[in-house]
């Protein structure tokens, strides 16, 4: 992952994607108004059953800095983020950041990763490097994060110790060097997705230490189907890079490698 020089960072945005996030959304925006003044916010409102999406206008209508794009129904945090990139750099905004509503990813922790782009065109807010922690998780979820990780980084043959995280500022260019059509991923393996496509465009992606703080109101979105679909997508992707690698490998031998040697003693 080269260094190169780069534009400076320019005008960034924060899309925040809620479901069900009313009481969470205020504090959010209002601590990330006051840790980066100069960033605009988007909210992805799917309809939350809860009013979020009517909380979310009340900020709006207060601060010309703060939008939202509504959706009728609940389509998964992955559309929630592809619908939110497109409305954002239809707009020219330089650094897009994804932050969940629910605290886990501090604002006052975004100028780091926003001074990170500096020098990458991905950074990411990493858990499980030196100096990053989680905060009042039970184990089973720290099993959970640190085997995906684990799982997706021997499968996938990638160097990003939290590809999982949700906590990322990317360069507009980035997404666009990246390509975003045929995304489907939808939990938490849309952020493996993005980190894959990322590596794979030769893209420089940094990871950030951050304090990923467990929530205190409101109820985690996180399922066995979002569980169930990252495993298929890591397996099947795995599946097919390890094969690419292997078939490259045998196209590298010379052919007279690949022949049956003669047996010793034997005139041809
Ligand atoms: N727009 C939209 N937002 C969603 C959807 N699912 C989850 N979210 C939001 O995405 C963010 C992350 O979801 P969480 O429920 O906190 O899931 P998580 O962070 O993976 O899991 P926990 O660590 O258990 O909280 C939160 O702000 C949610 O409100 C969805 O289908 N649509
Ligand atoms: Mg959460």
């Amino acid at each position: 992952m080269t260094k190169t020089t780069r534009e400076p960072v320019g005008k960034a945005i924060v899309l925040i994607p809620t479901y069900n996030e009313r009481e969470n959304l205020p504090l959010i925006v209002g601590r990330l108004r006051s840790a980066v003044p100069a960033a605009d916010v988007l909210v992805l409102d799917d309809g939350s059953p809860d009013g979020t999406g009517i909380v979310a206008d009340e900020l709006a209508r207060s601060d010309d800095q703060v939008h939202v794009l509504h959706r009728s129904s609940k389509q998964g945090l992955g559309r929630a983020y592809l619908a939110g990139f497109a409305w954002a750099m239809e707009r020219g905004y330089d650094v897009l950041v994804e932050m969940d509503a629910d605290g886990s990813h501090q604002p006052e922790q975004l100028p780091g990763l926003l001074a990170a782009l500096n020098e990458a065109d991905l950074a990411i807010g990493a858990r499980w490097v030196q100096g990053g922690a989680v905060e009042n998780w039970p184990a089973h979820r720290k099993v959970l994060s640190v085997g995906a990780n684990v799982y997706t980084k021997l499968m996938l043959g990638m160097r990003v110790n939290d590809a999982t995280a949700g906590y990322r500022a990317y360069r507009a260019d980035a997404l666009r060097t990246m390509g975003l059509q045929g995304v489907e991923s939808q939990g938490y393996c849309f952020q493996i997705d993005l980190t894959v496509r990322a590596v794979r465009a030769g893209l420089t992606v940094v990871e950030v230490p951050i304090t990923f703080v467990e929530r205190e109101i409101g109820v985690s979105k996180m399922g066995k189907d979002i569980i169930r679909e990252a495993l298929t997508n890591v397996t099947r992707w795995g599946v097919t890079y390890r094969a690419g690698q292997v078939r490259s490998r045998l196209q590298r031998r010379p052919v007279a490698a690949l022949q049956p040697r003669p047996k010793e003693g034997v005139d041809s």
